[in-house]
């Protein structure tokens, strides 16, 4: 899929208006992007049919997608599966609507005062070749929630669904081990139930009241409209994605998303291209750069071609990090967000781990004719995207070429 998001839409027409009304002036660079992307202009990425966030009134109050009428239910699957799965999943108490015992907006809240906690993450769809954005998400770690159930037994998954219109064809169902639910290790995200985005509650569109996000993850993973928590002793992955040839434990590969360009640049000064790069859990060592001359018939260039591999890369420096003071909503205090420092209030490392940070390349002297325009991300294992997983349904990290002519 490569249909452009809103903003590089914006971004294009606002560089090609300017060129038209004003030929003497260079086009204007695009628009640096706001380090976290508004909650209105994530890409959507949603299914159902009619899609839960269109409901509204009484069918947004039935499907309990308002605040008020939001509930959390956490039971066992009862599956065994003979003969090697014998004893079903147990938990002491399940929270269900029928017994009145399930959780509210109020409860999950009153968890929060308590484990609260505040990230960076970019959401990506393992099937759209940009990131979708990227969000300031709070909410209350997974296994705090899963504590409420009291003791469990033959508890081997997680599995989570959200609203879908209580036709079991339309539900789009996620899950992790019972490990990645329970033991975060130091330094890393948790899988959280998010009850808030960039400091406001999160809207319908971005699966509000709560959404899971599993940070590590592709967007297949963090759950809109959360609903159902079903622990299980079935040790397959039943994700949604899996169905669609994806790999269902694929974790966020590091890569660098190269904007795209206007089409026509001027000849007598430099050119900036901009971009961002994800950092998966393998880090950022660099980003870098190469633009190649090409004829209107140059065939199109592969990932892993001779000439590609060969090219001079240069390196293109991230851009400096934003102010984090003011990046960051009220009420959010930098050393407060996991990946911070708790003195400085600095990321602990840079770019931080499952978000996104910007990139500026600054191309000069190019004789007026056909480009393209690459940049790639080099791993901490040293591995140039897209190594070392080429498979695009491991990790989106194909590199984006983006074409323009000079002069
Ligand atoms: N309930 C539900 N959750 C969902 C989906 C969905 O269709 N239904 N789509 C998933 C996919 S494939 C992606 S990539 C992300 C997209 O998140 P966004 O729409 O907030 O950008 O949501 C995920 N969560
Ligand atoms: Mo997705």
């Amino acid at each position: 899929m490569t249909a452009p998001t809103r903003r590089e839409f914006a971004a294009v027409a606002a560089a090609s208006a300017c060129a038209a009304t004003a030929a003497a002036d260079p086009p204007a660079p695009p628009p640096t992007r706001p380090f976290l992307t508004p909650a209105g202009e994530f890409r959507d990425v949603s299914r159902g049919s009619p899609v839960p966030h269109t409901l509204r009134g009484p069918a947004q109050v039935a499907a309990r997608l308002t605040p008020e009428t939001w509930r959390l239910e956490l039971t066992a699957d009862p599956a065994i599966e003979e003969p090697h799965t014998k004893q079903p999943a147990s938990i002491a108490r399940p929270l269900t609507t029928a017994a009145g015992t399930a959780l509210d907006l109020t409860a999950l809240l009153d968890l929060g005062k308590a484990h609260q906690v505040h990230f960076l993450k970019a959401m990506q769809c393992l099937n759209i070749d940009t990131p979708l954005g990227q969000g300031l998400w709070t909410g209350v770690p997974l296994r705090e929630v899963l504590k409420l159930a009291g003791r469990m037994n033959n508890v081997r998954r997680v599995y989570f669904y959200g609203f879908h219109n209580n036709d079991p064809k339309q539900r789009f169902q996620s899950s992790v081990d019972y490990t990645h639910a329970m033991e975060t290790p130091p330094g890393e995200l948790p899988a959280f139930l998010a009850y808030r985005l960039n400091g406001e509650p999160i809207p319908p569109e971005r699966g509000g009241p709560v959404r899971m996000v599993v940070p590590w993850s592709y967007g297949f993973k963090s759950i809109k409209w959360l609903q159902q928590i079903s622990v299980t002793n079935n040790p397959r992955n039943t994700d949604t994605y899996a169905e669609g040839n994806n790999d269902p434990e694929a974790v966020l590969k590091s890569a660098a998303f190269s904007d795209r360009v206007p089409e026509k640049l001027p000849a007598d000064r430099p050119l900036t291209i901009r971009g961002v790069v994800m950092c998966g859990p393998s880090g950022v060592r660099r980003v870098e750069f190469w633009v190649r001359r090409v004829e209107p018939d140059s065939p199109a260039l592969a990932d892993d071609a001779p000439e590609l591999l060969r090219a001079p890369w240069a390196e293109c420096p991230l851009d400096p990090q934003p102010d984090w003071g003011s990046v960051f909503p009220v009420g959010v205090r930098p050393q407060d967000v996991l990946g911070f420092d708790r003195t400085t209030g600095r990321p602990r490392e840079w770019p931080l781990r499952y978000s996104v940070a910007p990139f500026t390349a600054t191309v000069r002297g190019l004789a007026a004719g056909r480009y393209e325009f690459r940049a790639r991300a080099v791993d901490l294992n040293g591995f140039a995207q897209p190594e070392p997983r080429p498979l695009q349904k491991t990790g989106k990290n194909g590199i984006l070429v983006r074409r323009f002519e000079v002069g």
